[in-house]
């Protein structure tokens, strides 16, 4: 069993990472915000990960298809009991939710169980934060979503960042994955 906690997430471009950080900064939240490199959308939480079940869910991400679509981040949002501050879709797009039901499905024989609460698509932007004035995100961010991908959480000691991706899948062509190795990407075929 290895330390950190795994996720499938949607990893923004650089582009839509600047927005979301300058929304960030706009909402001036106090608490811990994320380092920009960490923000990233959520779909399925793994946690603590098996060695012996890490091919399996590789095997679960290389058979997903799915669609490339575009997400409009056009809100914030606060949670008071968590005290997280995010940015996130007033309409879950269609693809999106395909995306997430098809990977629960496919990581069910790998052991997992689905979450029963409905998906509520998110970037966490700020933890611990004080209650902000949630609103509209105006112009909306444009996010083209064209890949998902393995995360790992561990990092994060003096400011850097907590989270790194492991491997990524475009959307649209099952079976190609790629590998995000260090500062090299290459692509495999299985
Ligand atoms: P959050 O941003 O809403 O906290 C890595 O920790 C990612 O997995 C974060 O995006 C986090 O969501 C999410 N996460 C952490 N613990 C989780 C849990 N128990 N259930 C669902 N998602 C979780």
């Amino acid at each position: 069993m290895s330390d950190g906690r795994y996720f499938f997430a949607l990893w923004p471009n650089e582009a839509v990472r600047d927005q979301l950080s300058a929304v960030n900064r706009r909402m001036a939240a106090n608490g811990r915000p994320h380092h920009a490199d960490d923000l990233h959308m959520t779909l399925v939480f793994l946690g603590q990960v098996a060695d012996s079940q890490l091919r399996r869910i590789h095997d679960a991400a290389d058979v997903i298809r799915g669609r490339p679509f575009t997400l409009h981040l056009d809100r914030t949002g606060y949670w008071p009991r968590p005290r997280i501050l995010w940015a996130g879709p007033e309409r879950t797009p269609e693809p999106l939710s395909q995306l997430v039901f098809d990977l629960k499905n496919n990581l069910i024989p790998c052991g997992f169980e689905p979450e029963r609460r409905t998906y509520k698509p998110h970037v966490t932007l700020h933890r611990k934060a004080e209650s902000t004035d949630p609103g509209k995100i105006e112009p909306s961010i444009e996010w083209p979503v064209t890949e998902f991908v393995l995360a790992v959480s561990g990092g994060g000691a003096g400011g850097s960042p907590r989270y790194r991706v492991l491997q990524r899948w475009p959307l649209g062509t099952a079976g190609d994955s790629l590998t995000n190795d260090a500062d090299s990407i290459s692509v495999n075929r299985r």
